[in-house]
């Protein structure tokens, strides 16, 4: 099992930082896996730096970056907030190592359907490129997390809104995966 459940729909800004679970029916670890992603539990009294290191060098991320992501640490949070959780996808997988804090990925079910992933610190994430997703700080407001890239530390996302991301090569690949 895992800690992610279906969630109610919720318009972007509007009681996004809370939990919003929608039933308990189960979504499970083989449900995450099954829609590409995987998630892990990093035990933070070792060495977790060179754990996460290393199974970011394995999923093929060479690059890696911090990001605070509190109304003091980062400048216009409110608006950056709203640009996380607009539902996009990106051409790399997302990886994220929770340093600090906690927070929600939501993804897209293979059935279209919103699944949050509630992530706190220790959580190591790992979405595949293609994938419907989006983010946001819970009541906290607060989250630390090591971001890892391909290439160099740049946050590209297409958003599902402004059409043309169904075509894109990484999407179809996605989709395929999961069939
Ligand atoms: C994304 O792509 O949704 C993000 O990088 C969100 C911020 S990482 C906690
Ligand atoms: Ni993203």
């Amino acid at each position: 099992s895992t800690d992610a459940y279906f969630m109610e729909e919720v318009s972007p800004g509007h009681l996004q930082k809370k939990p919003l679970r929608a039933s308990d029916a189960p979504f499970t670890i083989e449900d995450l896996e099954a829609s590409g992603c995987l998630a892990y539990k990093v035990d933070m009294s070792g060495a977790w730096e060179k754990a996460v290191e290393k199974y970011s060098e394995d999923v093929g991320m060479k690059n890696r970056d911090v990001v605070k992501i509190n109304p003091t640490s980062m400048p216009n949070y409110e608006e950056k907030l709203a640009i996380f959780f607009e539902e996009h996808l990106h051409t790399d997988p997302e990886v994220r190592f929770i340093m600090e804090g906690s927070g929600y990925f939501d993804i897209r079910d293979v059935k279209d359907r919103w699944v949050r992933i509630p992530v706190a610190k220790g959580d190591l994430l790992f979405l595949p490129a293609g994938i419907y997703h989006r983010f946001t700080t819970d009541e906290q407001d607060s989250i630390v997390a090591m971001r890892f890239f391909k290439d160099a530390p740049r946050w590209e996302a297409f958003n599902r809104r402004d059409e043309g991301t169904e075509k894109m090569e990484e999407r179809v690949d996605y989709i395929k995966g999961v069939k």
